[in-house]
């Protein structure tokens, strides 16, 4: 008997119309664990590295994490992977909501996509009953709408379903997934669910699912929910809002955003606001808030409330979380968030990424008044900043005019504009557009978070270490005294002397060898939350979370029965990510790569900039440019990878 996990995946040749119920490898639980890791295995295996975003051979995959479904409070999410349109990465996009677990009680791990449909459809998933449909009458309809217009026309009001919208089935590099209050956001996941003419995949499952030691299990999840209710009760104090709780970023409960907006840059990458955030604003905003929000919303199994339906004035309800809040007022330099309550809307139902979409946007405008882009470009565009950003919206998700330039990203719009446009697309990293942040002085930790992580996107890599040093000798000890997630001793020495100015201070200090012990343990954390489908806003992504490097082992071992300890746990997490690694380096990944945008801060330090990341490499196991020794990969059971990277030339000499 499989525990934690159903032994089996639905493979789908969109193609053809074949499905078939495939039994999987066992050792890959030990291995791997599941969700990215068993993702990531998938792909290294059946995806080569001449295969294009829009080739046929793409895979799609749909994965529920490892303790999916069962009663790990938190655990939802749905991990999606393909090869990104945005930059032929790796591209691994999640969402929490209900999907995962649905998935799982129909009986499946993954749902493994290949081919194209000659015509949209979609996919419902019933238990042992899978159907490709025809969703003809669905073209061109809302990611939103889509899903409630299935669950009708099935008559399965509990069917989970995941649906593109206009952007993605005109694959828009920037097209999102859409799933009640969830999204798989960024790098083009619906792009290619587009380009395979998949509309939408439902799912509901009623089967059981089974765990080694449910009552080993169910102790530890006591343990976890006492915490929870403590750190509920005790927000931690000398941290900014956002950061002083649990969960994902609860910018639907707060309304203070003086954080964000003043620390943040407005238009496109530009400009940080620093007294933003008056009274005037406070109340506003507060009171816009408070209107627009009926109630809050959590996903699966979980005791937070991150989330929020929305119904405000005459938009028609959605559900909303996070920083999508901000992000097109921030970028359209609309200082109410009325315009955000209302263009949100717009955006999930085209099914648009919340964090590039803006940016190109703001992009577009500056190029226009540049003089880059011209008025006839713009013809028949509104002045206002607001017009101009619904304009804007609409003719990228149906590629028209400008749109179908911008549709692709700042990076390729900029390449294509020329004309000295490509001076404006000044915030992707490996052709990415990151979240707007200018700031003064280079931070050795971020440079690094930046530089490697795999989701190319900074808000899925950082966590548990703070972002800014605490200004006082008291603030830190406070911090430190209760500390149980820290993976080890030392950490707290590092937060005690790390200062805001002088010596202890950004850029030095840190050290780099402290540096890349700090950033190896977000990475593992992140790393395991993403494989067992945790929500990082309880484990990798906040400040002391409920979840963490000691008690993940006893979970995954009372779930499955693999005998893990942390040492365990660590060796996968090593496997996987350079597994992940591998995989990219083939599709083409190099060091000149793995850089923040030179104006990510005022102050730069090239020669510190390059210890850096060579220190990190070293620390990897990787060779100067950045890829695994062979003695590195056989040290993880990552022969076989060494081997085929010898073979095409990668790695000389390990
Ligand atoms: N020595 O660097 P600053 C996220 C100076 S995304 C001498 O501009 P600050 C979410 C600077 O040069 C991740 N001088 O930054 C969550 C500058 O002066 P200038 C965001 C030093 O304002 C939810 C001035 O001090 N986090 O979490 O302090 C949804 C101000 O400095 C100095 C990060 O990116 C030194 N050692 O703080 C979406 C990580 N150090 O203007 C996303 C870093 C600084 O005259 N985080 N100066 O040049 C941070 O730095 C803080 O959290 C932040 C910025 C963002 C508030
Ligand atoms: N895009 C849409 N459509 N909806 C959203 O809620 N959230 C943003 C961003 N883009 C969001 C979105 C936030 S807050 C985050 S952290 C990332 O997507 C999550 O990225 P992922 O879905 O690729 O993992
Ligand atoms: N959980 C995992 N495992 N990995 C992630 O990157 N991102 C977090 C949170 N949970 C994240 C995650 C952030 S920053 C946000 S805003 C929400 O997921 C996005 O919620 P959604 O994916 O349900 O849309």
């Amino acid at each position: 008997m499989r525990f934690a996990e159903t032994g089996y995946n639905l493979e789908i040749d969109l193609a053809t119309g074949n499905i078939e119920r495939v039994e999987t490898d066992p050792e890959n639980l030990g291995l791997f664990l599941g969700g990215l890791g068993t993702n990531v295995k998938e792909l290294w295996e059946r995806v080569p590295p001449e295969t294009k975003p829009f080739d046929p051979e793409n895979l799609l995959i749909f994965s529920a994490g490892l303790l999916c479904g069962t009663p790990a409070y938190s655990c939802n999410r749905s991990i999606v992977s393909t090869i990104s349109p945005q930059n032929n990465l790796l591209a691994y996009p999640m969402m929490g909501g209900f999907w995962a677990a649905e998935l799982k009680y129909a009986g499946y791990d993954k749902v493994i996509m290949r081919n194209k449909s000659p015509d949209l459809v979609y996919i419902w998933i019933n238990n042992d009953k899978v159907e490709i449909r025809d969703a003809s009458h669905l073209k061109g309809k809302g990611a939103l709408e889509t899903q409630e217009a299935i669950r009708q026309e099935l008559k399965q009001p509990n069917a989970q379903v995941a649906a593109i919208g206009l952007a993605g089935e005109n694959r828009v590099f920037t097209a999102s997934i859409e799933q009640g209050r969830s999204s798989a956001s960024r790098l083009g996941g619906g792009a290619v669910m587009g380009d395979k003419k998949v509309k939408a995949i439902a799912v509901r499952g009623t089967k059981d699912l089974f765990l080694a030691d449910g009552a080993k299990f169910m102790e530890h999840m006591a343990e976890i929910k006492k915490y929870i209710n403590y750190r509920n009760e005790n927000p931690l104090p000398g941290v900014m809002t956002i950061l002083s709780g649990i969960g994902s970023p609860q910018e639907m409960k707060h309304t203070d955003e003086k954080w964000h907006t003043e620390s943040f840059a407005w238009g496109n990458a530009r400009e940080r606001r620093k007294t933003f955030w008056t009274e005037e604003i406070d109340k506003m905003w507060s009171k816009t808030q408070t209107e627009a929000i009926k109630r809050l919303i959590s996903c699966f199994n979980c005791p937070q409330q991150c989330g929020a339906l929305i119904n405000y004035k005459d938009v028609p309800p959605y559900m909303m979380k996070c920083f999508s809040k901000l992000t097109y007022a921030m970028a359209a330099y609309v200082d109410d968030l009325d315009f955000s309550f209302k263009i949100v809307q717009k955006a999930q139902e085209y099914g648009f990424d919340a964090f590039s979409t803006p940016q190109i946007m703001a992009f577009a405008v500056e190029l226009l008044e540049a003089g880059i882009l011209a008025e006839k470009d713009f013809e028949g565009c509104p002045q206002d900043s607001k017009g101009r950003f619904y304009w804007l919206l609409e003719r990228i998700a149906r590629r028209e005019g400008i749109g179908d330039i911008l549709a692709d990203g700042t990076y390729y719009a900029a390449k294509k504009i020329g004309n000295g446009a490509e001076k404006f697309a000044h915030n992707t990293i490996k052709k990415h557009e990151q979240l707007p942040l200018k700031l003064g002085m280079l931070d050795p930790l971020y440079y690094l978070m930046y530089a490697t992580n795999e989701k190319i996107s900074i808000t899925q890599i950082e966590g548990n270490w703070p972002q800014a040093p605490f200004p006082t000798r008291e603030q830190r000890e406070a911090f430190v005294e209760d500390w149980p997630q820290l993976p080890d001793a030392k950490f707290k020495q590092y937060l005690l002397e790390w200062e805001p100015r002088g010596e202890k201070a950004n850029p030095f200090f840190p050290t780099p060898d402290m540096c890349c012990e700090i950033v190896d343990w977000m990475e593992i954390v992140h790393n395991v939350d993403d494989a067992l489908g945790f929500c990082a806003g309880m484990g990798s992504f906040c400040l002391k979370p409920p979840y963490h490097i000691h008690n993940y082992p006893k979970l995954i071992s009372a779930a499955t029965g693999l005998d893990l300890d942390e040492e365990g746990v660590r060796k996968i997490v090593r496997r996987s990510r350079n597994l992940h690694r591998a995989f990219n380096i083939k599709r083409g990944l190099k060091r000149q790569d793995e850089k923040p945008p030179e104006d990510h801060w005022k102050r730069r330090y090239p020669e510190h900039e390059k210890l850096l990341l060579d220190s990190y490499y070293k620390f990897k196991g990787w060779n100067d440019e950045g890829i695994p020794t062979r003695e590195t990969l056989t040290s993880l059971d990552l022969g076989y990878v060494a081997e085929d990277l010898e073979k095409r030339g990668f790695l000389k000499n390990g």
